[in-house]
């Protein structure tokens, strides 16, 4: 065919080149063709929309060639199934992945306009609650970057994780409508739709062959759209996918309906089929065993599953390889319906017997668990999971009962060990336990961190650990070094790939090149000014938005991630009262000026995490107000804690507050991204706190408090925190002057539900804590003071923090347990003809 582009036009110029004039073209071209304005009449957000397509357009060629390179090679690829993707905003890791940064940097200013402020305009799309929709988002990252074929798939939330406002000192929550101005980074994929089941009952029937099979008839069937979301790895050309779902009516419903006159009822049908994806469960480590939620998890899983058996037909590839060609990771237990899903698949649509589907299924599913907290472990009751799923109840019986002949032959004669491991537990009303049913069903199961996948062993899944040793494993979580060190730290990343080189990015451990450094007086300094400039930044944001003014010279003290009892926020509030009393008994004491900042949002239905929030701004209206604590204390609590807002935080901090319980965090990733950035950490030998202190060095850690084991030991031996307040002073005070109303205006009742939480109960052993802790946050003032000898501890940090790259834990992953390989995605030139 004869070319009609003239030879001298390259049309990657003309369409997606990416220098500043073309940039500048093609960014007026959306302006004005996507968004239907032009510049006289164009908002901030008409600009960011703009700048993403334009930016989308550069990512394209490559998310095809990669999608067209997958469908070629077939090669082994992880599907990673989570209820919850936290990707926080895009344009910017978008921009720094195709290493666009700089160059349209100076487009934008060419034309007048920020490129900062049209970050800051994109609304992040909140489809997480925190650490373990974050980790899946980190991972995804972290895949595409190591160019392993793999597919992210979830469901698409109409609205996120809520905004959080302050009113009066309290928790309110504001629906997030993120997609109210569009998403340009989807695509939606209507002609990829598939149909989802739901209800009804099931028939029995026998084939021409005699063979016997059975027929799941729907109450109602939804349909699921895909849409797609580009994932770019950082300087490669690998971009996976995203696949999220959302859920719509099928029309022929609609028209059986309509057809019969009943319009409103078609309508209604309508809205009740896509109340399944419309908002995010606002729940963090615990669940709510609502029906809908079901109804979310199992919608998502079945169109994930049958999407991959559809890729596998369109590959020619047969369904009995469906284990080679697939590893399905399920982020907890919320998609672990799958196993009883692709069960049914495999059964019911294609006809495979049940020996060679169960062996299918169970070399398919491996299972990453989160929490030992038993609020947390998914639980579904009898009936409500059989009048949704009739078909699933009937197969996870089936499983049970095969399992459980298992059990009886590997350990005779133990109804107890029976009892305790079936999938159904039929202690009261009977309860299907979803994290048995993912071990029964996966050939792998990790914890997220070394303490956690011990205790997982020991306590939670121990008889599941004695049935079959050979599953458990430990995969400590990572963060990506992309988002939380070169984009939201540009400062610290350019001076350390100054000193270093710029390949510590893809190569974490590289960082351990900055020890030689140590005492390099410049670098000392140069580092210091940045860790300064940060917190002058941050301090900025508070003055403009806070109306505080805040003194970057005082000690940033950092508290941010969910509220939970077991976080114990309140053992923070606790010891800044006590600094309050302190200086309140003696106003010329001299104490380490110090800022502390809180951040993070509760769920709306926790009565408990909502008091601590208003405690903490309680407490900070009193403090800010009190002449005596000007210029040594400050307490901020600050709204609406994100993953944009995140990325402003992390760098700005010099102590990290890690202070669970031991025992309860699982792993936590907030303390890999604070370390990343310099901070030092004040934490408990809790979750992966034990491997940073272990990599980072005892010295360069503020260490404090019980741990799991000794936490166990004082809980069995009758804790009772009537004790400490009675014998500790400074603990009695601080106590005393909550619950004498002083911070809440008189009113001695507002904070009781707390304290006597607190000094009934204390499940969580603050008061057991709280002597160790303020003793070592008075070593932290004391540190602070000598800052040559506190910068080298915080570039130690630094320097050490390799481990945590959430590239070291996709490669555990892919070693040792799903067992794919990368594969390297080639992005050909442009055809010049249009052949
Ligand atoms: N709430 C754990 O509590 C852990 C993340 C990611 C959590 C954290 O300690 O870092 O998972 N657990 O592994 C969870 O969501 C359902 O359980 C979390 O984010």
């Amino acid at each position: 065919m004869v070319s009609i582009v003239p030879n001298n036009i390259q049309i990657e110029d003309d369409r997606t080149g990416i220098n500043v004039e073309t940039l500048k073209r093609a960014f007026l071209d959306n302006l004005f063709y996507i968004q239907a304005k032009f510049p006289k009449i164009s908002t901030k957000n008409d600009y960011y929309m703009a700048l993403a397509y334009t930016v989308r357009d550069r990512l394209l060629n490559r998310w095809l060639q990669t999608t067209q390179t997958y469908l070629e090679k077939a090669p082994r690829t992880v599907a990673y199934l989570s209820a919850e993707f936290l990707m926080g905003p895009h344009l910017g890791n978008n921009l720094m992945n195709l290493g666009l940064y700089n160059v349209v940097k100076q487009a934008m200013e060419e034309f007048g306009l920020g490129l900062t402020d049209l970050l800051e305009q994109e609304e992040e799309p909140g489809l997480g609650n925190g650490g373990l929709g974050r980790l899946a988002a980190c991972y995804i990252d972290s895949l595409a970057t190591l160019e392993i074929p793999a597919i992210g798939y979830g469901i698409r939330y109409e609205y996120g994780i809520f905004d959080q406002e302050i009113k009066n000192g309290w928790q309110v929550e504001i629906t997030d409508k993120w997609l109210r101005y569009g998403n340009p980074w989807e695509v939606p994929r209507p002609e990829a739709e598939l149909e989802v089941k739901f209800g009804g009952h099931t028939e029995n029937y026998t084939d021409e062959h005699g063979r016997y099979h059975v027929q799941w008839i729907p109450f109602k069937v939804v349909k699921g759209v895909p849409y797609d979301t580009p994932i770019l790895g950082f300087q490669t050309n690998n971009a996976n996918t995203l696949r999220l779902w959302k859920a719509e009516a099928p029309e022929s419903f609609d028209f059986e309906a309509f057809n019969k006159g009943d319009y409103f009822g078609s309508v209604q049908e309508k809205s009740e089929c896509e109340n399944i994806t419309k908002v995010l469960y606002p729940n963090d480590d615990s669940y709510q065993g609502k029906q809908l939620r079901l109804e979310q998890q199992f919608f998502f899983v079945s169109c994930s599953l049958q999407d991959m058996i559809r890729m596998m037909k369109a590959q020619n590839l047969t369904l009995e390889r469906f284990h080679e060609h697939f590893a399905i990771q399920l982020n907890d237990t919320h998609p672990t319906i799958a196993v009883a899903e692709l069960m049914r698949l495999l059964l019911d649509e294609h006809q495979f017997d049940w020996d060679k589907a169960w062996n299918i299924t169970t070399k398919t599913f491996a299972y990453t668990n989160h929490t030992l907290l038993p609020e947390a472990l998914e639980r579904w009751s009898i009936n409500m999971f059989g009048s949704s799923f009739p078909r699933h109840l009937q197969i996870i019986y089936e499983i049970n009962l095969r399992f459980l002949d298992e059990v009886r032959i590997k350990f005779p004669d133990d109804g107890n060990r029976l009892r305790r491991m079936s999938i159904i537990d039929e202690s009261g009303e009977r309860y299907i336990r979803m994290a048995h049913l993912a071990c029964v069903g996966s050939f792998a199961i990790n914890g997220v961190a070394e303490l956690h996948s011990e205790l997982l062993k020991k306590t939670t899944l121990h008889d599941f650990y004695e049935m079959y040793p050979e599953k458990f494993t430990n995969v400590t979580n990572g963060v990506t070094p992309r988002r939380f060190m070169v984009l939201s730290n540009p400062r610290l990343a350019n001076l350390i790939t100054k000193k270093i080189g710029d390949s510590w990015v893809t190569n974490l451990d590289e960082l351990r090149k900055l020890e030689t450094f140590l005492y390099d007086s410049d670098f000392c300094k140069e580092f210091h000014q940045v860790k300064q400039d940060v917190k002058q930044d941050l301090a900025n944001y508070i003055r403009t938005n806070y109306n505080i003014t805040i003194d970057p010279n005082s000690l940033f003290d950092i508290q941010a991630k969910r509220i939970h009892e077991y976080k114990r926020q309140h053992l923070n509030a606790l010891y800044i009262i006590t600094l309050y009393n302190r200086i309140k008994a003696n106003p010329n004491l001299d104490v380490t000026p110090r800022t502390f900042l809180f951040g993070g949002k509760a769920a709306p239905g926790y009565y408990m995490a909502k008091l601590i929030i208003k405690l903490i701004n309680s407490i900070a209206d009193v403090v800010n107000h009190d002449p005596d604590m000007r210029d040594r204390l400050k307490v901020i609590f600050l709204k609406d804690y994100n993953v944009k807002f995140a990325q402003r935080v992390y760098p700005a901090a010099d102590l990290s507050e890690q202070i669970s319980t031991a025992g309860k965090e699982a792993s936590g990733t907030g303390n890999m991204k604070f370390s990343m950035n310099g901070a030092l950490t004040i934490g408990t030998l809790d979750g992966a706190n034990i491997e940073i202190r272990e990599v980072v060095g005892e010295e360069n850690f503020f260490l404090f408090g019980l741990t799991a084991e000794e936490v166990l030991q004082k809980k069995a031996a009758g804790y009772n925190p009537w004790d400490y307040y009675n014998s500790n002073p400074e603990l009695k005070l601080a106590i005393d002057r909550i619950s004498s109303g002083f911070f809440s205006h008189g009113d001695p009742n507002l904070f009781k539900p707390l304290l006597d939480s607190l000094l009934y109960r204390d499940q969580y052993l603050l008061l057991a804590d709280y002597q160790s802790y303020i003793e070592c946050q008075d070593r932290v003032s004391q540190a602070y003071r000598d800052r040559e000898q506190w910068i080298r501890m915080s570039i130690l940090n630094v320097a050490r923090i390799g481990k945590f790259s959430s590239d070291r834990s996709i490669r555990d992953y892919v070693q040792n347990i799903w067992k794919v390989s990368a594969l390297k995605v080639e992005v050909p030139e442009y055809s010049q003809s249009t052949n």
